[in-house]
C-alpha cells in the first residue's frame, strides 16, 4: 500500500496501525514530501519498529502524481504483485482494502474503491467538493470515454502487470489529475477495470491539499488526453491527400 503524505501527522500512525492489522500482512510504503509538520519523522519511527513499513523521503512537495509513480517503482522493484494506493486521511477505510484486493485477484487489472457505483456513498463532503468530483468524472466519461464511474478516486489496487505495461514516464500529470490520466491509459491499454463500492468519509483531521490550480490542471489534462488520442496520422494523411490534389 502506497500512502503519499503531505502534513498528515494527525493521521499517519493510526492509519498504518490499521493497515498492518489487516489479514494478509499488507506492507506499507509512505511517500512523504518533506512535510513541514514532521510526518516524515513519524513515518521513520514507525518503520524502525516494523519491517513491513517503509518510507521514501522526497526533497519537497513534488505532487501527488509523482508520489504515486515513485511508489509504483518501489513496488515493482521489490516484487509486489498488487500495488495499492490510498489517502492518509481516513477518507478511504483501511478495512475496505481486502475487498479491492479480492476483486483484483478475481480477474480485474485495476480495482477502484468507488463512491459512484451502487452501494457507494460520500459522507461529510461540502457541496462544492461534491460538484468538482462529479464534474471531473462527467468530463472524463464524456470527453475521454473512461468507463470507470469514479475515475478521480485515489483508493486503488493495481495488478503489477498494469504498472509494468503503462508507460509511467509518459504520464504527464504530476498532481491530482494523474488519477484520471492513469485510469484513461489503463483502459486504453485494454486492461480490465473494476469498482468496489466504498463509503468515502471526508477528512476530519488535517487539511485537504487540493487547490484551484489542481482543478485547472485536471481540465487541461482532459483536453490534452483527448487531442493526443485523436488519429493524427489519418487526419494528416487526409489533409495531405487533399492538399496534393490541388
Ligand atoms: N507525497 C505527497 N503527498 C501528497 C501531495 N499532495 C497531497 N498528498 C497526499 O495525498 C493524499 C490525498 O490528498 P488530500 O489532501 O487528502 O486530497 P483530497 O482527498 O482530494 O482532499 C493525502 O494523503 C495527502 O497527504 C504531494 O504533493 N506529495
Ligand atoms: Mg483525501
Amino acid at each position: 500500500m502506497v500512502v503519499p503524505t503531505y502534513n498528515e501527522r494527525e493521521n499517519l500512525a493510526r492509519l498504518v496501525g490499521r493497515l498492518r492489522a489487516l489479514p494478509g500482512d499488507v506492507h506499507v510504503l509512505v511517500v512523504d514530501d518533506s512535510s513541514p509538520d514532521g510526518t516524515g519523522a513519524i513515518a521513520d519511527a514507525i518503520a524502525a519498529c516494523d519491517p513491513g513499513v517503509h518510507v521514501l523521503h522526497r526533497a519537497g512537495k513534488l505532487g501527488l502524481g509523482t508520489a504515486y509513480r515513485a511508489g509504483f517503482r518501489y513496488g515493482l522493484e521489490h516484487g509486489y504483485d498488487y500495488i495499492c494506493t490510498m489517502d492518509a486521511d481516513f477518507s478511504h477505510s483501511p478495512e475496505s482494502l481486502p475487498a479491492l484486493i479480492d476483486k483484483a485477484a478475481s480477474g480485474y487489472d485495476l480495482v477502484i474503491g468507488s463512491r459512484y457505483v451502487r452501494g457507494g456513498a460520500v459522507v461529510g463532503s461540502p457541496p462544492l467538493r461534491k460538484f468538482i468530483s462529479y464534474a471531473a468524472n462527467t468530463l472524463a466519461h464524456t470527453i475521454l470515454g473512461v468507463t470507470a464511474r469514479d475515475c478521480t478516486a485515489g483508493f486503488r489496487c493495481y495488478r503489477r502487470q498494469v504498472l509494468e505495461t503503462v508507460d509511467l514516464d509518459a504520464i504527464f500529470s504530476s498532481g491530482y489529475s494523474f488519477l484520471v490520466e492513469m485510469a484513461f491509459w489503463v483502459e486504453r491499454a485494454g486492461f480490465r477495470t473494476g469498482e468496489v463500492p466504498i463509503t468515502f468519509v471526508n477528512r476530519t483531521e488535517g487539511a485537504s491539499k487540493i487547490s484551484k490550480l489542481e482543478i485547472y490542471k485536471a481540465m487541461y489534462t482532459i483536453a490534452r488526453l483527448r487531442t493526443s488520442a485523436l488519429p493524427w496520422e489519418r487526419i494528416m494523411a487526409i489533409y495531405h491527400a487533399q492538399f496534393e490534389r490541388r
